[in-house]
C-alpha cells in the first residue's frame, strides 16, 4: 500500500492530504539534503545564527525550514505555519489559505549531522477552527487537539511514521527506486518488551531528588534494562516505539524547564507514543517553551 491509498483509506479530506503530501515532498527534498552532506560538507553544515528556541542553527536548518515553508504553502491548505526556526508564526496569505495549522521542526537532531547519525522531521497538525480569533487564541495550547502528527527520519532508510487520531501509527518507508513511501508496518509499543531506557544520564547529578529515584530503578541489576542514547529524538523515539521502553528528558539544575521543546517535540511525540499503546507523562509544566 502507498501513502495515496493509506490516505484515502482514512477519509482525509478539506486539504489533509494535500498537506501530508506537502510534507511527503519536502521529506523527499530534504533528504536529498540530508544525504549530500558530506559533498557539500562547507555549505551545509557551516554554522549560522541561534533560531528562536534559542538553539544554534545550522544551514542545513535553515533550508529545511524553506522547503517545509514553500511546500506546506503551495499545499493551498494551510491557515498558519508554525515553525521551530521562526520566531513569529506565519499567516498564510488568503490566496493560499487553508484549514489547518500545522507544528514543525524542520530538521530536529541537525547538531548530530556532522557525525551521519539520523535526524528527523517532525510535524502536528490541529484544524483551525476559528479564524477571526487572534492567533495567540487558535494556537496549540496542549495536545489533545491535534488531529495528525508525525515524523521522518532520515537515517539508514527514510521512514515515515504517522499517526491519525484514534486510528493508530503507521509507518511508511521511503523507495528510491519508485520515489514513493510504502507502507511497511503498524506501530504497536503494547506487543514490544525490550528493556530499554533512553535518557541523557550525564545529567543525572543536576537532576532532582525524585528523578534520581526514579532511574535508579532503572539501574538496578534485577531490572534488567539497559540504556541507549542517541541524543536525536527522533532516532531514540523511533527506536522506542520499535523496541518499547521508554523515552525522557526531565528538567534540570541547568535546563529548568526541560530542553526538549513542548510544541514541536513534545505534543506531537506524546500523541504518537499515545496513538501507539503507549502513555506520555509530562510531571511538571513550564509555559515558557
Ligand atoms: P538539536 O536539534 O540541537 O540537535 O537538539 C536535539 C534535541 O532537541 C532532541 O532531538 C534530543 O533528544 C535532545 O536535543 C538531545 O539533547 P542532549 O544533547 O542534551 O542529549
Amino acid at each position: 500500500m502507498n501513502l495515496d491509498t493509506l490516505l484515502h483509506q482514512f477519509d482525509c479530506n478539506n486539504g489533509l492530504s494535500e498537506i501530508i503530501n506537502a510534507i511527503c515532498k519536502s521529506s523527499v527534498e530534504i533528504e536529498q539534503l540530508v544525504n549530500r552532506v558530506f559533498l557539500d560538507k562547507t555549505v551545509l553544515i557551516s554554522k549560522c545564527i541561534q533560531n528562536s528556541s534559542g538553539d544554534e542553527q545550522h544551514k542545513m536548518d535553515i533550508l529545511s525550514n524553506e522547503i517545509m515553508i514553500s511546500n506546506l504553502t503551495n499545499s493551498n491548505s494551510c491557515s498558519v505555519l508554525i515553525s521551530e526556526e521562526n520566531e513569529d508564526a506565519i499567516i498564510v496569505d488568503e490566496s493560499h489559505s487553508g484549514n489547518y495549522i500545522v507544528y514543525f521542526d524542520p530538521l530536529d537532531g541537525s547538531s548530530n549531522i556532522d557525525c551521519n547519525c539520523g535526524v528527523g522531521t517532525i510535524f502536528s497538525i490541529i484544524l483551525d477552527n476559528d479564524k477571526y480569533k487572534t492567533i495567540e487564541n487558535r494556537v496549540l495550547t496542549n495536545g489533545n487537539n491535534i488531529i495528525c502528527a508525525g515524523y521522518i527520519l532520515y537515517g539508514g532508510s527514510t521512514d515515515m511514521v504517522i499517526a491519525f487520531k484514534g486510528k493508530g501509527v503507521h509507518r511508511l518507508s521511503f523507495d528510491r527506486n519508485t520515489t514513493e513511501y510504502v507502507h511497511t508496518g503498524i506501530l504497536d509499543i503494547t506487543n514490544k518488551n525490550k528493556k530499554v531506557y533512553s535518557i541523557n544520564e550525564s545529567n543525572f547529578e543536576r537532576w532532582d531528588i525524585d528523578m534520581k529515584h526514579y532511574i535508579r530503578q532503572y539501574r538496578k541489576q534485577e531490572s534488567k534494562y539497559t540504556q541507549r542514547w542517541i541524543g536525536s529524538m527522533v532516532s531514540d523515539i523511533h527506536r522506542t516505539l520499535l523496541y518499547g521502553g521508554m523515552f525522557c528528558y526531565p528538567s534540570d539544575e541547568n535546563n529548568i524547564h526541560g530542553k526538549l521543546r513542548i510544541l514541536y517535540e513534545c505534543f506531537p511525540m506524546a500523541f504518537i507514543m499515545e496513538e501507539a499503546g503507549g502513555k506520555a507523562i509530562i510531571a511538571k509544566m513550564s509555559n515558557d517553551r
